[in-house]
């Protein structure tokens, strides 16, 4: 805990910096912004113009539906319930420490890590090549909720809404045990209905890590050969099982608090960096909340080699976007490495120490300019945005907000009353 804590207190610390002496330059070009705008705290070196080939999708230009929400990761939530299907809320969370949870967790995986659920490749492919559907499954996006289904709230549909507002023949295949339930098909019923193409299926793990280095893993995990550490293993499951996702199926991951912008048709093979360097363009670090990348990439394939041989339960962020960020920087550029570095406006258009002016609503006219166009250079260049849940998920969408507008522009059921309350 206290080390999750010094490192927020560094990264602060670094933006802050960053953001004091570069002030000047982080402008956005194409805002004709009130004066206020240059010293503005908002906008992070990330955030500088980007001008990634999109917009203008006929699909959701002239689609009839309008608005949606904001998805909820939930790094602190506790509770995963893995192979378990049934595993009708299995609160650890009022007990007690991290490591007693990790423990149980522990307990729990090696008493079902043996029993096959061989169903899970049926119900996939089942779900990927449904012959009588009108819809053709065009582009697979994949997310995890290690949460509870409760906690699936307006702005994790809101996130479901914003693929299907941009890509309705999309499939999205939510990875978890929750939501494989009668409660989860209850909070896709509405997408179903609208023939959107949505399912929830609960992981089998030895089939998602045969013939990587996760299947030694995790065997090692199941017999206690693994330091699980003391952060939340239900996460770094999720860390590691987005990347077989794509290794073994291929397609877009997001996480459940990513609103979906623009159309991914063009982007291949790629991962978005978070920070870059001021001077120097380069990027600092990756994220591994949205990746695109083809089956059996080979990549992914390190991703998932690095995740296994440096695990590192106590680290925040080791097995995840460290880890991503350990693995590009050793390939880039390397023979056999086909993969683009996106830069943060392509999926993290504001950083996390910055998200909670894009929930404020204006107060006056230089605010409203602002927030319209920022809302407007998000939309006009970004894929995704990152709201940033484990920050923002106690921001109320204000009125007017630049969070509100977004939800609006990438709603299908558009229920307007979800754009202004706490979600
Ligand atoms: C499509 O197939 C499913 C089973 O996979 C079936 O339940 C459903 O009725 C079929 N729909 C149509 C329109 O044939
Ligand atoms: C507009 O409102 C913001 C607070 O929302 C305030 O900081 C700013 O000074 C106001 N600007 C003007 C011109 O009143
Ligand atoms: C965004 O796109 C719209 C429509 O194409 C355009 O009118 C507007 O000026 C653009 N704004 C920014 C900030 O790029
Ligand atoms: C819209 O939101 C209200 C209040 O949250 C809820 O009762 C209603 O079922 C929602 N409608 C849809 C279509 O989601
Ligand atoms: C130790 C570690 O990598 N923890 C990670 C577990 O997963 C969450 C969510 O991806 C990360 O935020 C943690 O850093």
């Amino acid at each position: 805990m206290n080390n999750t804590r010094s490192l927020f207190a560094l990264i602060s610390l670094i933006f802050l910096f960053l953001l004091s002496f570069n002030g000047a330059s982080l402008r956005i070009p194409s805002l004709s912004p009130p004066q206020k705008l240059a010293g503005d705290p908002f906008y992070s070196p990330e955030s500088r113009f980007y001008n990634p080939h999109l917009r203008k999708s006929p699909t959701s230009e002239n689609s009839p539906e309008k608005l949606a929400g904001d998805p909820f990761y939930s790094p602190e939530s506790p509770f995963y319930n893995p192979i378990l299907r049934k595993s009708l809320s299995y609160h650890i969370e009022s007990e007690n420490s991290p490591e007693n949870r990790n423990k149980k967790l522990l307990k729990m995986l090696s008493g079902f890590g043996s029993s096959r659920r061989d169903d899970f490749p049926a119900r996939v492919n089942e779900f990927f090549h449904k012959k009588n559907e009108t819809s053709s499954c065009k582009i697979r996006f994949f997310m995890t909720w290690i949460s509870s289904s409760n906690s699936f709230n307006k702005r994790s549909i809101q996130s479901i809404e914003s693929v299907f507002k941009s890509h309705p023949n999309a499939c999205l295949l939510i990875i978890s045990n929750s939501l494989d339930s009668i409660k989860g098909r209850q909070i896709l019923q509405p997408f179903v209905e609208k023939r959107f193409r949505v399912t929830s299926i609960a992981p089998d793990f030895s089939y998602l890590f045969k013939n990587t280095m996760a299947e030694s893993w995790f065997s090692k995990l199941i017999r206690g050969q693994v330091q699980a550490g003391n952060v939340p293993l239900g996460q770094n499951l999720s860390n590691l099982v987005r990347l077989c996702l794509l290794y073994k199926y291929g397609g877009v991951y997001i996480d459940a608090d990513v609103i979906v912008l623009n159309r991914f048709d063009k982007v291949k093979n790629a991962i978005g960096a978070q920070t870059i360097d001021p001077n120097s363009k380069k990027w600092t670090r990756l994220n591994n909340a949205v990746m695109v990348f083809d089956k059996m990439h080979p990549l992914v394939y390190k991703f998932i080699e690095e995740f296994a041989l440096t695990f590192n339960g106590n680290k925040w962020g080791h097995n995840g976007p460290f880890m991503v960020s350990r693995v590009v920087s050793r390939l880039q550029g390397r023979p056999g490495y086909k993969f683009t570095v996106l830069p943060p406006p392509a999926f993290y258009p504001v950083s996390w120490v910055n998200v909670r002016a894009l929930f404020r609503g204006p107060k006056n006219e230089t605010d409203l300019r602002w927030s319209t166009g920022v809302f407007e250079q998000i939309r006009n260049h970004s894929y995704t945005l990152h709201l940033w849940n484990k920050q923002s998920r106690g921001f109320r969408v204000e009125q007017g907000s630049v969070v509100s507008k977004i939800f609006l522009d990438t709603c299908v059921f558009c229920n307007a009353s979800r754009t202004n309350s706490t979600i």
